[in-house]
């Protein structure tokens, strides 16, 4: 009973659907945290534990929540997710059963879908790992590089270059901190709505530095309100970047449809074949879906 996991329990979708609606009630109870919704902050806390994958040691991933301990917890990237990781911790306090793994991708899901962005094929089979499965430091992107290094990191996870530029529409959600990451402010006017303005935005408005004391970063030149990263930019000025990123402006359906797949696989990395539930993975309901 209270407390206890039950080891001849075996959840079900449902349990599973059970742990997203409890996740909506953490999302939306935000308060005047940010823009009003911990989404942005439960994406990128997935994000960050599935990114660290290496293709050619098969090490890193999602499979191990490993960024529970330090000192992975602690590395500059992670600055801030400790938000997201409390919490977790407190949904994880009534579904004990659920691995942090699994629990960690699953807010992420959940907070793209409840941010009206597209169904996020997710499935569980996730572990519990230990410390010592934790990767070095230095494996998820440094906002202050350029092409080179967006494709080293993202072709070491195993994508190419149009799921990089689909992935990193993600920043239309969200935004900067100066005392998480050195850098400040959102990138779109709308950041806990997942739409496909981070692309326009970067066609559209004229891109200038900004003149201040912190670290290298993009404003707009009318509103002076958004900003972009070097990282970001870098979508636009590459020629292989740009065809993607010029598509995703003109089209959100095809930017759903891409950031879907690789989104929904970029949570699977460094989880065993073995260890999948299912072996199609599923399509949780919306809280929108359940009142309908
Ligand atoms: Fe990101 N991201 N990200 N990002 N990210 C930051 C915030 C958020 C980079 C750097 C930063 C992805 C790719 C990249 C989200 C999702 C995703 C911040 C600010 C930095 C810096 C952190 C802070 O100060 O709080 C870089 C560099 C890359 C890259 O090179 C491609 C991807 C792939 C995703 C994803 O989810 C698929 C989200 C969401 C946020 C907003 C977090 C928040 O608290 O708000």
């Amino acid at each position: 009973q209270s407390g206890k996991v039950a080891l001849n329990f075996t959840p079900t979708k449902e349990d599973y659907q059970k742990v997203y609606n409890k996740i909506v009630e953490f999302v939306e109870d935000a308060g005047d945290y940010d823009d009003g919704s911990y989404g942005p902050v439960l994406v990128r806390l997935a994000w960050h534990s599935s990114g660290t994958y290496d293709k050619e040691t098969k090490t890193g991933g999602s499979n191990y929540a490993t960024m529970r301990f330090e000192p992975e917890s602690t590395h500059g990237a992670n600055a801030g997710l400790n938000v997201a990781r409390d919490l977790m911790e407190k949904v994880k306090q009534e579904f004990p059963w659920i691995s942090y793994g699994d629990l960690w991708t699953l807010g992420g899901v959940c907070a793209i879908q409840e941010m009206s962005g597209p169904k996020i094929p997710w499935r569980p089979g996730r572990i519990d790992g230990f410390a010592a499965n934790a990767t070095p430091d230095g494996r998820l992107p440094d906002a202050t590089q350029g092409a080179d290094h967006l494709r080293n990191i993202f072709y070491r996870m195993g994508f190419n270059d149009q799921e990089i530029v689909a992935l990193s529409g993600a920043h239309a959600l969200g935004r900067c901190h100066a005392d998480r990451s050195g850098f400040e402010g959102p990138w779109t006017f709308s950041p806990t709505t997942l739409t496909n303005d981070y692309y326009k935005l970067l066609f559209d408005e004229k891109w200038v530095w900004k003149k201040w004391n912190g670290p290298k970063q993009l404003e707009d030149k009318k509103t002076r309100s958004l900003m972009m990263l070097p990282t970001d930019y870098v979508l636009i000025t590459d020629k292989s970047y740009k065809k993607f990123a010029r598509a995703y402006a003109d089209n959100q359906d095809l930017f759903f449809k891409d950031f879907s797949a690789a989104v929904s696989r970029l949570f699977e990395l460094g989880v065993p074949e073995s260890q999948w539930v299912t072996s199609e993975p599923w399509e949780m309901k919306t809280k929108e879906e359940q009142e309908a």
